[in-house]
């Protein structure tokens, strides 16, 4: 049968029209399931969408090394942010993976502050929120569903614990530099408060000065630079993580001075330059803060997508080093 011009633009009408009846239902159809925004994808794997503060240590990179691996491995689609350390940017993204209909969003918000509006907009679409590693401030904890993640007042409160074991015989003062993580954020405040809990015990333990190094190997030379310039005799250096106590290193040896004896170091994390330099006896002690967070994160993203309950906080297992028991342990170090 031959098809005229006016039968064939309505074939062709039709057919397009049907073709679009049927996307949308599809479309509509998919994004209609356990109550989340999202509807997997086309074959049917759930998309997480994940926010990360960025690159700035090795801590950060064993991190989303975990993340990126869990999820392949538990077939879930992985949409994955570099933030570089800035909140306007985790902002954006939560925003891009709102549009983009994902099951589920999951951060590590940069600092605690300013989620509210961006949490309630990815509640408002029906896509739950799982943070990781670092938390946020709102009062609002229907924003998220649960937090995984460590304790780091304990970090914080190990690592003064260790200090005031290390100098109970001090008859004089012991002054202490403190490199701070990022300004404004969960670690950095934590770490800081519980540190400064367990030092309060004995007054002879004072922190001199107390700085941001951002979490970085450069900040934390440039501060402690700055440190040594200004306090001639300081006794121990307390560094918010491994990465800053490496930098402060260089700006240590520079100034003359030995680390790990003239100037004792602490830190936090343990990752494997950490541990090395405490083996070397460059460091003095080390608070375990793990990044391999990515099974569990994956577990918890089948669960929220299901629509299961989920505890509202989820703590790592860590524990704590010193240089003999870095250099038992660094032969099987996984990052
Ligand atoms: C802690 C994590 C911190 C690490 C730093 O869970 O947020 O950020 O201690 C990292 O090394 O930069």
């Amino acid at each position: 049968m031959r098809i005229t011009g006016n039968s064939l633009t309505r074939r062709r009408f039709g057919a397009i029209m049907a073709a679009g009846l049927l996307a949308t239902g599809l479309g509509a159809c998919a994004n209609s399931d356990t109550g989340s925004g999202g509807g997997g994808n086309d074959d049917g794997k759930i998309v997480l969408g994940f926010s990360q503060v960025g690159a700035e240590s090795g801590w950060r990179t064993a991190n989303t090394t975990s993340i990126k691996e869990a999820a392949t491995e538990a077939g879930i689609e992985l949409k994955f942010d570099d933030a570089q350390q800035k909140q306007e940017n985790q902002i954006k993204a939560i925003r891009n993976f709102i549009q983009q209909k994902v099951d589920v969003i999951a951060f590590s918000p940069v600092v605690e502050s300013g989620w509210d509006t961006v949490l309630k907009e990815a509640k408002d679409a029906n896509i739950p929120v799982i943070l990781t590693d670092r938390a946020v401030d709102s009062a609002d904890k229907t924003l998220y569903k649960t937090f995984l993640g460590s304790d780091f007042v304990k970090e914080g409160r190990l690592s003064g614990e260790w200090l005031l074991e290390e100098t109970k015989s001090a008859t004089g003062p012991v002054n202490i530099v403190e490199l701070q993580g990022t300004t404004g954020s969960a670690p950095a405040n934590d770490r800081k408060k519980g540190f400064a809990e367990a030092i309060a015990a004995n007054p002879n333990l004072k922190i001199i000065a107390s700085q941001s190094g951002d979490f970085t190997r450069a900040g934390g030379k440039a501060v402690m630079e700055q440190f040594l310039k200004a306090n001639p005799k300081i006794d121990v250096l307390f560094a918010h993580n491994d990465d800053m106590g490496l930098g402060a290193l260089e700006a240590i040896t520079a100034a003359g001075k030995v680390p790990g004896k003239d100037i004792k170091i602490i830190t936090i994390d343990a990752v494997k330059d950490g541990m090395q330099a405490l083996a070397d006896g460059k460091f003095n002690f080390i608070a375990e803060c793990s990044p391999l967070l990515g099974p569990q994160l994956m577990d918890l993203v089948k669960k929220v997508k299901a629509g299961e309950q989920v505890p509202e906080r989820i703590e790592t297992q860590e524990t704590t080093f010193t240089q003999q028991s870095a250099k038992e342990a660094l032969p099987n170090r996984k990052y």
